[in-house]
């Protein structure tokens, strides 16, 4: 501890996390492992074991230290992560996992594994370190298989569905989808198909491709004898965004919240908000409208 400082990492220690190159890695139907899987390290939170049956509880136990994408050139993932304070959740000794995944909360292809010796070093070693080297033949897989011969494969993933992958927060997906493009900001719309980034995002579209608009309609359910509009939001429940419906009556006074609007479901896929004020002849006209901010 450095007088009225705060500690000064004097060596750090760095974890060199990667799968042989040149490896045979498949999913689960016998395909190659492609650039659409990613491989984050991490470790759960408190006392979270993950196991094949609690899966669906994962995501939102995670806490990722790195991710990393999958290299389809040369089969493998590598990277490196150096641990410069262990403030929580990365505190000396923590059980640490590497989760490779592709898809979304609908359906995907997850391997989950670790080695009995990969826990969060010591951020201020007491002699200079050599890296941790930890290879994916090393390790033991809670769901997906690997073979330590890497024979007939290394790794083979297994396909999941209704379970939410790794968080993607915005700043995450801007660097994946929106590299080296200038229009990168959140209100910018670089494919120009009239979807703002921050709403590809939350829809899950790409936002260099032009996609088909009209993503959020609007229905009239009916509800003892009165109609209602009722907007349903597609959304990737892995992609955190705020998304607010506001109502109106005239366009300019626009109102949202629990006194004027209910969620009808919120799921994996889909947000449905439906508005409280019917069309009678006190509200001939009724409006909605999506609000999307980042958290
Ligand atoms: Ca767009
Ligand atoms: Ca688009």
């Amino acid at each position: 501890m450095a007088l009225g400082g705060a500690a000064i990492p004097t060596y750090g220690q760095t974890i060199l996390w990667n799968s042989d190159a040149n490896a045979v890695n498949l999913t689960s139907s016998g395909q190659a492992m492609d650039s659409g899987f990613s491989y984050e390290l991490g470790v759960f939170s408190g006392t979270f074991v993950p196991t094949n049956d609690n899966k669906a509880s994962w995501a939102a136990n995670w806490q990722a230290c790195k991710r990393t994408p999958y290299e389809s050139v040369n089969k493998r993932f590598s990277n490196s992560f150096t641990p410069i304070n262990n403030d929580f959740p990365f505190t000396i000794g923590k059980a640490t996992y590497v989760w490779g995944f592709r898809g979304d909360a609908v359906s995907g292809e997850w391997i989950l594994f670790r080695a009995a010796s990969w826990n969060i070093p010591d951020a201020y070693p007491p002699v200079p370190p050599q890296p941790l080297e930890w290879f994916a033949k090393n390790a033991t897989s809670i769901i997906g298989s690997i073979n330590s011969s890497g024979s007939p494969f290394l790794m083979k993933s297994v396909a999941v569905t209704g379970v939410a992958p790794p968080t993607t927060p915005w700043a995450q997906w801007q660097v994946e989808t929106l590299s080296g493009e200038p229009l990168n900001g959140p209100t910018q719309d670089p494919d120009n198909d009239g979807v703002s980034n921050l709403l590809e995002f939350v829809f899950g579209t790409a936002p260099t491709m032009p996609n088909a608009a009209a993503a959020t309609p609007v229905s009239l359910v009916d509800l003892s004898g009165q109609k209602y509009l009722q907007m349903t939001i597609p959304h990737r429940i892995d992609h955190p965004a705020v998304l607010i419906v506001q109502v109106s009556s005239d366009l300019s006074q626009w109102n949202s919240g629990a006194s004027y609007t209910v969620v009808v479901a919120d799921t994996a896929t889909s947000l449905i908000v439906r508005d409280l004020t019917p069309f009678d002849s006190a509200s001939p006209k009724r409006f909605m409208r999506l609000k999307a901010s980042l958290p």
